[in-house]
């Protein structure tokens, strides 16, 4: 059988086969997305995000496990992991330890898990994370986790797939919460404060809290951080433009605890996206900047494809002995596709 075939029935081994086709770009994995793209577009996508080492694992560990547990009548939702290694010297270690930490999870045939390698060039890490959870939708996980340490514009990139961010912080950064990228924090739809068995809780959740209603004023956030607060705001969705408060949780993710306000905070973050249309706005925002980023990227190729090499080099030494200016050599080449196009 066809190997997109196979992935639609649930096989597991040509899911894992594909996934490394459409990591490496290969004109099979290509192939595979055209063909797997309409059955897109119905997963929940969670991102994960953090500083190195604050829990980010064990909690998609903690929060998975949960998700596969079956609710009342509930048939569980099936789980993918994806965990993005940006393959920093620090984090090579740490990947070991993920596939360590998770392999209690691995028996479980409603869950699979997928370690993702930094490649190529930037952007490249993100383009092949897209590509991978679109494969990992199409084949009927419900709920997508994407895990990602929070360094630099590569994982926001990676996190803006998601339908809900969550950034994982831990205790102990206190007044010195400047630590936290204030971009990361912009995104946050929902904060967990990590390692609450460690001091500093009060005084980070404190720090959050400020910096929370510093990043978005005047929305009525002031306090309004727990989920029980947030149920409330929620039940007047639509007639309040409020919207969403993201709570801030506190966790202990070795020992499991307040990993199911996390799991509630997650199905009612999906809830609020549905009920308030903000799904389909983020879907649409998503897809329509791959859909640029594609075109430019095929646009640019195609012409340059099309111009011969002295033309483009006569203009690069024309810049370099200062002849002309970098912008009049753009016009002059631009023109020249045009002519080009006109001739031939
Ligand atoms: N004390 C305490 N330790 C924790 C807690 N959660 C995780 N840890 C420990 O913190 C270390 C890092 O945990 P990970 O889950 O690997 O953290 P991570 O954010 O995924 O790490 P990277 O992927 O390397 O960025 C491990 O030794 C965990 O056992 C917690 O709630 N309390
Ligand atoms: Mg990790």
């Amino acid at each position: 059988m066809h190997l997109v075939e196979r992935v639609l029935t649930g096989e597991r081994l040509a899911l894992a086969r594909l996934l490394t086709q459409v990591e490496n770009d290969t004109p099979t994995g290509q192939a595979a997305l055209d063909e797997l793209f309409p059955s897109g577009g119905k997963a929940h996508l969670v991102g994960i995000t953090g500083a190195p080492g604050t829990g980010k694992s064990s909690l998609v560990n903690q929060v998975a496990r949960l998700f596969r547990q079956p609710g009342a009548g509930v048939q569980p939702a099936k789980v993918a992991i994806v965990a993005v290694d940006p393959s920093s010297p620090f984090t090579g270690g740490a990947l070991l330890g993920d596939r360590v930490r998770m392999r209690d999870l691995a028996g479980d045939p409603g869950i699979f898990i997928r370690s993702m390698a930094a490649r190529g060039a930037l952007g490249g890490l993100a383009r092949s994370t897209a590509g991978v959870v679109e494969v990992l939708d199409a084949a009927g996980f419900d709920l997508i986790l994407i895990e990602t340490v929070g360094a630099g514009q590569n994982e926001v990139d990676i996190v803006r797939l998601a339908h809900t961010t969550i950034v994982v912080e831990a205790p102990g950064m206190g007044d010195d919460i400047q630590a936290i990228k204030a971009g990361l924090l912009e995104i946050a739809d929902i904060l967990v404060i990590n390692k609450a068995d460690r001091p500093g809780v009060e005084n980070t959740t404190r720090a959050l809290k400020a910096m929370l209603e510093l990043g978005r004023p005047g929305r009525g956030y002031a306090g309004k951080h727990t989920l029980q607060e947030n149920e409330k705001a929620l039940d007047s969705v639509g007639e309040s433009q409020s919207g969403w408060m993201p709570p801030i949780l506190t966790s202990i993710a070795t020992l499991g605890e307040g990993a199911a306000e996390i799991v509630q905070a997650i199905r009612r973050h999906g809830e609020y996206l549905k009920e308030s249309g903000e799904w389909g706005l983020r879907q649409r925002e998503r897809l329509q900047n791959e859909l640029e980023d594609l075109l430019q990227a095929g646009l640019v190729a195609r012409w340059r494809s099309r111009l011969p090499d002295d033309v483009f080099q006569a203009s690069v030494d024309a810049v370099v002995g200062r002849k002309i200016s970098p912008q009049q050599a753009v016009a002059k080449l631009l023109n020249f596709g045009v002519n080009y196009e006109v001739q031939n």
